[in-house]
């Protein structure tokens, strides 16, 4: 089983992205893939294209297309669900002491990382993220 694990543009810039990746590796997620990106619009909106009708979704969209993301493949059984739980809550507010968005996270905008939620949407968004050229 693979997933995505995007590393979001606050924390780039910030340039502490190389931090939560040795965290990770510590944590025994084993890396297949790394890229560094920066989304346009268009793709933006196609990887969050599930909450394309709510409210926060323009600034969803400015905000992740504001500069580079980094963007990992992680392999390994159950790492969909394994991620998910070592990234937190969305809102950083409510994430649980020792996790990625509870160390790195501001709000639940700028919420360090993106995990995929379920292996058919960890399919999708590794085919954006790693697809193209
Ligand atoms: P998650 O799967 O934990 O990333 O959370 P969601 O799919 O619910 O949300 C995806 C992204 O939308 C979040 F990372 C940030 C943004 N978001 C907001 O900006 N405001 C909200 O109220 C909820 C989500």
């Amino acid at each position: 089983m693979r997933t995505l694990l995007m590393i979001k543009p606050e924390i780039v810039e910030k340039g502490l992205f190389g931090e939560i990746i040795a965290h990770v590796v510590r944590n025994r997620f084993k890396v297949v893939a790394l890229r560094m990106l920066t989304f346009n619009r268009q793709t933006a909106e196609k990887f969050y294209e599930v909450h394309r009708e709510r409210e926060f979704f323009a600034d969803l969209i400015d905000y992740i297309t504001s500069g580079p993301v980094v963007a990992l493949e992680l392999d390994g059984d159950g790492v969909v669900q394994r991620l998910r739980a070592f990234i937190g809550s969305t809102d950083p507010a409510q994430a649980a002491v020792g996790t990625i968005r509870y160390t790195y996270g501001a709000s639940i905008q700028n919420n360090a990382v993106h995990a995929s939620d379920s292996p058919e949407s960890a399919k999708k968004e590794l085919a954006i993220v790693f697809g193209g050229s």
